[in-house]
């Protein structure tokens, strides 16, 4: 096991993966930028090292400064949380390349799933259910491109290789405005991510957003770990996500989490990984694979028992994953609400210093956060500020543990969402379950203040 890791990131997620570290007898060196020397996890860190000014692009995203402070410290590999260089192939590759281990898959694993064209391809050939429409890159000829949109059927959507998470799509009705659209996207698609490659599906009007976890070894060893719902989001940020699925029958996740177990092993597949589909009457449509841990991974640990994090570390260092699918088994369920620094109307980040910040406790109540009463919210970052998760033996008791902690949580200073999670929680199409993508959005513009 490795003695020295370095966390590359910061927040929430940098506290998760020092406490994996501490409880694993492994010593963590976290780095922070100069917003960040007030951060609850580099004042628990034993070791930490300033990588640069508050600007992610000269700090957290800043590959040299990472590695250099990897070097000097001695550590012998490197976890990039989520978000900034978690799904870079090119900083995998770099940090392997300098000797250290990433905690993560391949290179080669995250530059095929970093394709949406080729991660599509490579679900297809693996047996996993993807969304009707072109088969991979849309042709230049815009005779062929209406051909393909008329046999995949109106509506459909345009979405670009290098794009996901919703950067890079287009929704087309009719024909007379398909090759324009195309165009614009690919246009698009080649400034923002220096790739003009565009593919087409066909659009699904009224989805859920479900997703599978998966966890894999370099020995072709792959389990799925039930799935978490995350339809309710606004503008591509989620805002709740939950497991179980509501009325979803386990029978068929079983059957698509087998499948992305089986694409695991085929591919090679190392570390965490969710798959993330559309569901839409009755079916499963894969659309995107995530190469790294999630914000919403504790839904998981707590219906699974399995620490998401530890197994990540576990598998870096070559060894064998410590559960086969039979020992796994999904009980009870878990809700996270994700508090972000807002306002609770707007959605203007309100950043600034917390001067009261009270966390919520007691059975099934679990609280990730890197904040703390006097902490200073930096203006240079993602807008979460923690996340609270519950369980409980049923999906009404988490709503209701849910509402409890929601009402013992305090923070003064800045503005949160709370209030927009305690008006959810009591919302009865959220309390009957099984909301699609559009209702939160929909909600929140029917919402009286
Ligand atoms: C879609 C879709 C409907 N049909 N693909 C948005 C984010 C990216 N991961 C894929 N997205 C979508 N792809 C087809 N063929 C609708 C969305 C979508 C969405 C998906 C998941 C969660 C929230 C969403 C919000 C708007 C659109």
């Amino acid at each position: 096991m490795f003695k020295k890791i370095l966390i590359a990131n910061r927040g929430e997620i940098a506290l998760r993966i020092q406490r994996a570290c501490r409880e694993m007898g492994i010593q963590a060196v976290v780095v922070y930028s100069e917003a960040d020397r007030e951060a609850k996890y580099v004042k628990l860190a034993e070791e930490a090292v300033c990588i640069g000014p508050a600007a992610s692009a000269q700090s957290y995203l800043h590959m040299p400064a990472i590695i250099s402070a990897a070097e000097v410290t001695d550590a012998e590999a490197i976890h990039p949380g989520y978000g900034f260089l978690s799904e870079n192939a090119d900083f995998a590759e770099r940090v392997e390349k300098s000797g250290f281990k990433f905690i993560g898959p391949s290179p080669e694993s995250i530059r095929m799933m970093g394709d949406k064209v080729s991660a599509k391809q490579a679900m297809i050939k693996a047996g996993v259910p993807c969304v009707p429409g072109s088969e991979g890159e849309l042709p230049d000829d815009p005779a062929q491109v209406r051909r393909i949109a008329k046999s995949v059927g109106y509506p459909v959507i345009i979405k670009a290789a290098g794009g996901g998470g919703g950067r890079g799509m287009r929704v087309v009705h009719t024909e007379a405005a398909l090759i324009h659209a195309v165009q614009t996207t690919k246009a698009e698609a080649g400034a923002a991510f220096g790739n003009p490659a565009v593919y087409m599906e066909k659009f699904l009007q009224n989805p859920r957003h479900i997703e599978i976890q998966v966890m894999a070894d370099q020995f072709k060893n792959a389990v799925y770990l039930g799935e978490r719902d995350c339809s309710m989001q606004r503008r591509h940020q989620k805002i709740i996500e939950e497991g179980p699925a509501p009325g979803i029958p386990r029978k068929l996740i079983d059957k698509i989490g087998e499948r992305c177990a089986a694409a695991c092993k085929r591919m090679g597949y190392r570390g965490a990984g969710t798959f993330e589909f559309l569901y839409e009457n009755g079916e499963f449509y894969f659309i995107e694979m995530n190469t790294r841990v999630q914000v919403e991974h504790p839904v998981t640990e707590l219906i699974t028992g399995v620490d998401i994090v530890k197994t990540q570390i576990m598998v870096a260092a070559g060894e064998k994953l410590p559960f086969t699918q039979r020992q796994i088994a999904v009980k009870g369920h878990a809700i996270e609400c994700r508090i972000n620094a807002e306002d609770p109307f707007s959605f203007v980040p309100s950043p600034g210093r917390i001067t009261m910040w009270h966390a919520p406790g007691g059975p099934g109540v679990r609280v990730d956060s890197h904040v703390y009463t006097n902490y200073f919210v930096p203006p240079n970052y993602d807008s979460m500020v923690g996340k609270i998760i519950v369980y409980g033996d049923t999906r009404d008791q988490a709503i209701a543990r849910m509402r409890t902690a929601l009402s013992e949580t305090l923070v003064e200073g800045i503005n949160t969402n709370i209030p927009l999670h305690r008006e959810l929680m009591v919302d009865a199409k959220f309390m009957s379950g099984g909301t699609n993508i559009h209702y939160l959005e929909a909600w929140i513009a029917a919402r009286k203040r």
